[in-house]
């Protein structure tokens, strides 16, 4: 129960919260209150940690009647909401967003600076919550930036692993991991629940029985449990008064857990389970772009979903809602495959718990799920072994049988006669093993089927699940990513924000498209001046990030070329890296001369799952030919490559707006959208890019000539694969790329070594799924024309004009507008 025993009578318990003033004065009072009250410590005596941890106490307290008010609001107004599932939220640091949020920026700065203190400093000390790999997870954070900037109801739920994203280091070139302890120096923006944790049962089996009324029931006798604690987070709105709430859940044993199938009395033992048990939260698996197929991770999954379905429905069963309604009340966002299990949740807690028919927990449940594909790897779909599944899950796996069934009767149905048919769509795999297509289920599950680009969703129809858009066809749609320009514009690009602000006002930050009125300003000498002069603050920023963070030291004047993304064979760093090694073997064979060279940084940042070899193979590769390039006079300086690791968002931020060619190089078909590419149009870097993903969109947009395109777009990769693709004669037949190659071969990069990176010249020579070599000449042409265009500074920054101008259909803003109109059928509040 919650609330005052009685009546309360002192007016300002009945009083709406309030904020702390606006004002200089106002924020030093709240600051100093929470310095002294929070952390123990005057001013004097306080170190940088207490510090931070005050300010965050401070704009937190500032965002907290905003909170208390948009839940009021919400609950009052019976609105639908949107349920995020995702098992990633790669947020970033949260400081800078909530003082951006709440326009309390120059307020902090002044007042810090009043009390001797620099906010700067004070920012740099937040750690960020790595709890996702890349952008999947990054997505789903600007996807609730953006719903709560427009005033929609959502509420997002995940997991709060203790240990996010691995920390890199490199030893020796190679990449060695090491934990993220994000949480070791205080969690500000954090708020635990433990009074309203929920129970989550695994294990055991079902029974049949036969209820009062007669009916025939199933029930679930589950073996050992865990209990799930919420802890909340704030999800400021721009400058509009809204925050939603991000809810993610925290493994704990459960008394149960530690007393029953464990030795009671054993105290080690007990001890264990608990362990045991918060394994489950403990840490974010490292993969991106591949499942992994292992049983914590299952766990993982059905413990967020779990949690969450708990939570949500508990709440309208207290507030009197009819779950035969629920599809009013709520759209659960399935962020890829990982929370599909919430499918097979709903419909037992429907029959099982609230005695509802099949068929009717079956219309419920459809209507409440919309289902986002993020791949076409036909290796990254999930497919969960029915062995593992029944273990840990056998009613829903009885359930996801019985939901097969009916959906394969509708197939056969519909194609009667076409065996072979009804087998490809089972949702059953026979081979290699039995298991669950979790995609499949998602998809005969789902309202709406969406991919997450223009390119990308016609291939799902069409390659990965055509059976399914045959017959429904109205189920698939599109959605292209988007970013928040607040995040990665206004805070990441203040100087730009500024210029922009001057020229056009200030109302592109929620309406993204207006940045179109910059156009005529692309030619204007003096905004090019000034466009230029951003740039170069930008890139001397980085440099001294880089200086002091890696002992990096960034050369003046160079063209900046960045290539920032998970280390994938598909997304080709091993294709900007051949470029790279042939620039510097043309130089020391004499066929061009140093000072030919376009003056050129290239930056690597990368992480590669800590069990992919080929991978963390490629981020040694890249490190050792940095060290050489990097230390041989022959090129007299004009070309560099750095490799910073440990890449993050709160880098991400520093490193895009610096970036003169934003490199999104991936095999086309392969990159579903990408995300990065859109935040270095927006920061005013071109793109050199294949026909791949929303590179397409972004080309359509900015204009051809704006645009360095290469290489074999979709239908011409998958001609060359079905002719049978030879990499070697790539290798043979163009000399360029066989001395680069060979260079590596013969041991340039590893001191005479022609073993070390044996395996990664062989697979390109050999196997090359991804087509590198293929693309290789293009790629290299394409690059050529870069250097031309940048040795016309006034030309290039026409150009980087325009992309800023033309890609504000890239806001996540628009993102959500599209997902609220064809898919979610929510509005928002005002
Ligand atoms: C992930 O970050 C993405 C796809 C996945 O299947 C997994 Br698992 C993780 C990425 C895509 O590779 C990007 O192309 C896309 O932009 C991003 O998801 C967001 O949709």
């Amino acid at each position: 129960t919650y609330g005052p025993a009685s009546t309360p009578t002192h007016p300002l318990a009945t009083a709406p919260v309030s904020s702390p003033a606006h004002s200089v004065d106002g924020f030093v009072r709240e600051f100093l209150h929470e310095l002294n009250t929070n952390q123990g410590v005057t001013l004097s005596l306080s170190s940088v940690n207490d510090q931070y941890l005050a300010l965050a106490s401070t704009v937190k307290n500032y965002l907290m009647a905003r909170w208390l008010e948009t839940n009021r609001k919400t609950r009052d107004a019976k609105v639908k909401a949107v349920g995020y599932l995702s098992a990633e939220y790669l947020l970033g640091r949260q400081l800078g967003n909530a003082l951006l949020a709440t326009d309390l920026g120059e307020i902090a700065h002044k007042g810090l600076e009043l009390c001797g203190l620099d906010l700067a400093t004070l920012r740099s000390q937040e750690v960020e919550p790595g709890l996702g790999n890349g952008g999947l997870g990054r997505l789903a954070a600007c996807f609730i930036d953006s719903l709560a900037t427009m005033d929609v109801p959502c509420i997002g739920y995940g997991i709060r692993y203790e240990y996010g994203i691995f920390r890199q280091t490199f030893v020796d070139g190679r990449q060695v991991e090491q934990p993220d302890t994000w949480l070791s120096l205080g969690s500000p923006w954090e708020f635990p629940h433990p009074e309203a944790s929920v129970q989550v049962d695994f294990g055991g089996h079902t029974e049949k029985y036969t209820d009062d009324d007669g009916r025939e029931r199933t029930r679930w006798v589950p073996a050992w449990n865990v209990l799930g604690v919420p802890y909340n987070y704030m999800v400021p709105g721009y400058l509009n008064g809204r925050v939603n709430t991000l809810r993610l859940w925290s493994a704990q044993a459960t008394k149960a857990f530690d007393l029953g199938i464990f030795n009671a009395g054993d105290y080690a033992q007990a001890v264990r389970a608990q362990t045991f048990a918060e394994n489950i939260s403990k840490v974010l698996y490292p993969e991106d772009s591949t499942p992994q197929g292992k049983e914590l991770r299952l766990q993982q999954q059905y413990f967020f979903v779990a949690c969450s379905l708990r939570d949500f429905i508990n709440n309208e069963l207290e507030e009197g809602f009819d779950l035969h309604n629920l599809s009013d009340r709520i759209i659960f966002q399935l962020n890829d495959t990982h929370p599909v299990i919430a499918v097979p949740e709903l419909m037992r807690i429907l029959v099982d718990e609230q005695g509802f028919e099949w068929d009717e927990a079956w219309e419920v449940t459809k209507s409440c799920f919309a289902y986002t594909c993020h791949t076409l790897l036909p290796e990254a779909l999930e497919v969960w072994s029915t062995e593992l599944l029944g273990r840990l899950l056998p009613r829903h796996l009885e359930i996801i049988f019985q939901i097969n069934d009916e959906f394969l009767a509708e197939v056969r149905a519909t194609y009667p006669g076409d065996e072979i048919r009804a087998r490809r769509m089972s949702m059953i795999a026979e081979h290699p093993e039995r298991g669950v297509r979790m995609a499949y289920l998602a998809t005969v599950a789902g309202t709406k089927v969406n991919g997450v680009a223009a390119l990308h969703s016609q291939l799902l129809r069409d390659k990965v699940l055509p059976d399914f858009s045959q017959l429904w066809p109205e189920k698939f749609t599109n959605v292209t990513n988007g970013v928040t320009p607040r995040r990665f514009v206004k805070m990441a690009n203040p100087h730009l924000s500024d210029l922009i602000s001057d020229t056009i006002g200030n109302g592109w930050v929620t309406d993204l498209e207006r940045l179109r009125e910059l156009e005529p300003y692309a030619d204007d000498p003096e905004f090019q001046d000034k466009f230029r002069e951003i740039k170069a603050w930008n890139k001397r920023r980085l440099t001294s990030l880089l200086e002091a963070r890696d002992g990096i030291v960034l050369p003046d004047g160079h063209l900046l070329d960045v290539m920032v993304k998970r280390l994938h064979e598909y997304k080709r760093q091993s294709l900007k890296l051949l470029h790279i090694i042939s620039l510097y073997e043309q130089v020391v064979s004499g066929k061009i001369a140093a000072s030919d060279l376009t003056p050129r940084t290239v930056v690597f940042g990368a992480k590669a799952a800590p069990g992919y070899k080929m991978a963390k193979d490629t981020i040694h590769l890249i490190n050792k030919v940095a060290e050489k390039v990097n230390n041989d006079p022959v090129l007299e300086g004009r070309l560099k490559v750095a490799f910073p690791a440990n890449y993050n968002v709160t880098l991400a931020e520093k490193l895009i707006p610096a970036a003169d060619l934003s490199e999104q190089i991936s095999l086309a078909g392969m990159e579903a959208s990408g995300t990065g590419n859109m935040k270095f149009a927006l920061n005013g870097a071109l793109t050199i890019g294949t026909d791949d993903g929303a590179n397409v969109e972004i080309r359509e947009l900015v204009g051809d000539k704006h645009f360095f395109l290469f290489g074999m777009d979709e239908p011409a990769v998958a001609e060359l694969g079905a002719k049978g693709y030879n990499p070697i004669t790539y290798y043979e037949s163009q000399p360029q790329l066989r001395a680069a190659l060979d260079m590596v071969m013969n041991g340039a990069f590893s001191d005479g070594d022609q073993d070390m990176f044996g395996s990664v010249v062989h697979n390109l020579l050999h196997q090359d799924r991804f087509m590198a070599l293929a693309d290789f000449e293009s790629y290299v042409a394409a690059q050529a024309k870069v250097e031309e265009k940048y040795a016309d500074q006034a030309a290039w920054t026409r150009s980087s004009i325009l992309n800023v101008a033309r890609t504000g259909f890239f806001s996540s803003d628009r993102s959500m507008r599209d997902y609220i109109q064809r898919i979610w059928h929510t509005q928002p509040m005002i």
